[in-house]
């Protein structure tokens, strides 16, 4: 524990010293810093007026999906047809999966239990389909899950245990313990033996619950087992590469693109093994390769916190792009210890709010220049805010939180609930056709959860998953 410890110490130490003189001159962006002096803060309302509102535009959307694609995966409400996330023409409910634990803390009991319904009668995984096993993981055994820890129903522990047992022998006909990319839920048949970090080791927080839950070690061992099959792949800088053959146990790359995408989760998940699994070996690993992106991947650019893409076996710069799915990182580095560097990352996330009115899907931050102009409703920026205000309490988590909501609200609301985005830089941006299962999962849970003091979440003692699952800290309804 000690030694551990240390290790983290020592990383913030070396990474509070060197980052400014690591990598690129600081540029001054003068676009963003125009911009900057230019934006005005929304004046915030009482914080369980903005939980209302934030209840009513969930609901704006909820109904539209139960309006039009109802039982469907997901909803495209610009031209109102419903769209299967998973297997072409054949549905699994998933915008109700993903919505379950959210309707409960939101305290939508009819719309849960008409949820709850559906899915007794119609969720069936005797599917002749094959499904992305990662996808499957965080979206339907993480929601199921999640749906019975809120609700009790014997049900859904049972139909997240028998996908779970679809999904395993992903694991265990893989000769390195890592799983193949994608399974039939009929058949048993593996297909996709190059896969990358975030679908290799993301999987440790549902297996590591239903093990709880149900008694029986496997599904933690079969996450255990992959974990172990990657580190032993790290190199001597403890870095890891990105992708990786299953089959092979080597990597077909060379570059670390930690907390970018394809990597993001993999991390994520291994200090939730500690947080929520409590497994130590899962810490140390968390530790030691945290310790390696901050030493190597983190840069100070334009004066702000990015994470450079790097050769894992050399830690030689490669390319300085960040993901709008790394904003995650944020809320990680702060609970697995590192505050500061967590806060300092938002803020870089909040800048570029400054020249976007939602986060781009990629930029160049040398430049801030979007090299992926979409916004696919992604949550990631919200669950920073969301996590970081659970640990500092500090309100401008709350302001930016909301600054975010009136955007999104702004840009994306459309007659039939809220909609993707194609290209965040004109005015009016362009709107795509999607609504994501993810965000009835994610994005309205944590704007709701930080605004609402809602008496069926425990604020003091909880995890939740890549997902957005409420895996640790529902309470019972009152
Ligand atoms: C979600 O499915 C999860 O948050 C996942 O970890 C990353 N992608 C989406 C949201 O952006």
């Amino acid at each position: 524990m000690r030694r551990a410890r240390d290790v983290t110490a020592q990383s913030r130490r070396r990474f509070l010293g060197g980052i400014g003189a690591a990598g690129f001159a600081a540029g001054a962006l003068p676009e963003l810093t125009k911009a900057a002096s230019a934006a005005t803060p929304p004046e915030m309302p009482a914080a369980q007026s903005v939980a209302d509102d934030v209840r009513s535009e969930f609901l704006h959307a909820w109904r539209a999906y139960r309006r039009i694609a109802w039982g469907h995966d997901e909803l495209k409400p610009v031209s109102a047809q419903p769209h299967e996330f998973f297997v072409p023409g054949r549905s699994f409910g998933l915008s109700i999966v993903e919505a379950l634990d959210t309707l409960y803390v939101m305290g939508l009991d009819d719309e849960l239990a008409a949820g709850v319904d559906w899915l007794r009668s119609n969720l069936d995984f005797d599917v002749d389909g094959e499904v992305e096993v990662f996808e499957a993981t965080i979206r339907m055994v993480g929601g199921l899950l999640a749906g019975h820890l809120a609700t009790g129903s014997s049900f859904l522990l049972d139909r997240a245990r028998d996908l779970a047992d679809r999904l395993l022998v992903a694991f265990t006909k893989s000769p390195t313990g890592v799983p193949y990319r994608f399974v039939n839920l009929r058949t048993g048949a593996v297909r996709a033996p190059v896969t990358n970090l975030a679908e290799a080791g993301t999987s440790i927080l549902e297996f590591g619950t239903l093990s709880r839950l149900t008694g029986d070690a496997k599904y933690v061992g079969v996450s255990k087992k992959a974990y172990r099959a990657v580190l032993a792949m790290r190199s001597p800088l403890d870095l890891l590469a990105t992708h990786l053959d299953v089959e092979t146990g080597k990597w077909t790359d060379t570059i670390s693109v930690a907390p970018n995408p394809p990597a993001d989760s993999f991390y994520e998940y291994l200090w939730g093994g500690w947080a929520l699994v409590g497994d130590r070996e899962c810490r140390d690993w968390y530790r030691l390769l945290t310790a390696a992106i901050l030493k190597y991947q983190a840069e100070r650019s334009g004066g702000l916190l990015w994470f450079r893409q790097v050769d894992y076996r050399t830690g030689a710069p490669a390319s300085h792009v960040q993901s709008e799915l790394a904003c995650f990182y944020a809320e990680l580095v702060a609970q697995g210890g590192d505050r500061t560097v967590g806060e300092a990352y938002y803020d870089s996330w909040t800048r570029v709010l400054e020249k976007y009115p939602l986060p781009p899907e990629e930029i160049d931050y040398t430049t801030f220049d979007a090299t992926d102009p979409g916004y696919e409703l992604r949550p990631e920026y919200a669950n920073s805010a969301f996590d970081l205000w659970l640990l500092t309490r500090d309100d401008r988590y709350r302001t930016t939180a909301y600054a975010h909501f009136l955007q999104m609200k702004r840009c994306c609301r459309v007659e039939n609930g809220y909609t993707v985005l194609t290209d965040v830089r004109p005015a009016p941006p362009l709107q795509g056709d999607l609504t994501p299962g993810y965000w009835f999962a994610e994005n309205m849970k944590y704007l709701y959860l930080v605004f609402a003091s809602s008496p069926r979440f425990d604020y003091g003692r909880n995890y939740l998953s890549t997902e957005g699952k409420i895996l640790r800290g529902l309470l019972p309804a009152r």
